[in-house]
């Protein structure tokens, strides 16, 4: 199974796309945890992504799709994956079209995590990442607003709808539910 989850920020996606790793054992791909990993390694691509990040800005384009398109190639990758926080804008979504034509292959579902503001920003208060404070939150809304939330017009009725109100297992159930039809 080839996996997109969208999103606002803090909405879960990376808490369910963990699980749906295990569940379907395909590999979970977190732009988000890769830019993190190369952060704390202090890699030149880590480097540049803390600038974005801290601020709460999308990481520019051609480094992210770099490094998607990279990780893609690694055997794990090879039946099924779930891109989680990728793609993040309607170019990125272009990119990731011309990177699945190149491998001969077509997602199998884009799934949109539906949260109400007020719960995602009380679930990264909670959190309390690095970029989880309020000021920064607040710009990652918008920029999920502006550049993120076009794509659930550009992928259109492919789009499995879910409410992701609830626990954890209650989100998974419902996710596992559409998928698996
Ligand atoms: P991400 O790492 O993708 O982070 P996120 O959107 O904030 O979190 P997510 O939706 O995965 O929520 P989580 O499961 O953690 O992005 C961080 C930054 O990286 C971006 O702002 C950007 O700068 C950069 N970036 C990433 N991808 C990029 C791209 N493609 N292009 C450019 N830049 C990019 O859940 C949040 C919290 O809620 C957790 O504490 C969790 O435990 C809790 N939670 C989850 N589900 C819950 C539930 N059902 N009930 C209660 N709590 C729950």
């Amino acid at each position: 199974m080839r996996l997109v989850i969208l999103g606002p920020p803090g909405a879960g996606k990376g808490t369910q796309a963990e699980r749906l790793s295990e569940k379907y054992g395909i590999p979970h791909i977190s732009t988000g945890d890769l830019f993190r990993a190369n952060i704390s390694e202090g890699t030149p691509l880590g480097v540049e992504a803390k600038k974005y990040m801290d601020a709460g800005e999308l990481v520019p384009s051609k480094v992210t799709v770099d490094m998607v398109r990279s990780r893609l190639t690694e055997p794990d990758a090879k039946n099924g994956f779930i891109l989680d926080g990728f793609p993040r804008s309607t170019d990125q979504a272009d990119s990731l079209a011309e990177i699945l034509t190149e491998r001969g292959e077509k997602l199998d579902a884009v799934v949109s995590f539906e949260v109400p503001e007020d719960t995602v920003v009380e679930r990264m208060l909670a959190r309390g990442r690095a970029d989880d404070t309020e000021e920064v939150i607040r710009n990652r809304m918008q920029v999920y607003a502006n550049q993120t939330a076009p794509l659930l017009e550009y992928y259109g009725d492919f789009v499995t709808h879910v409410d992701a109100v609830g626990t954890v297992d209650e989100v998974l159930g419902r996710v596992t539910a559409q998928l698996d039809k």
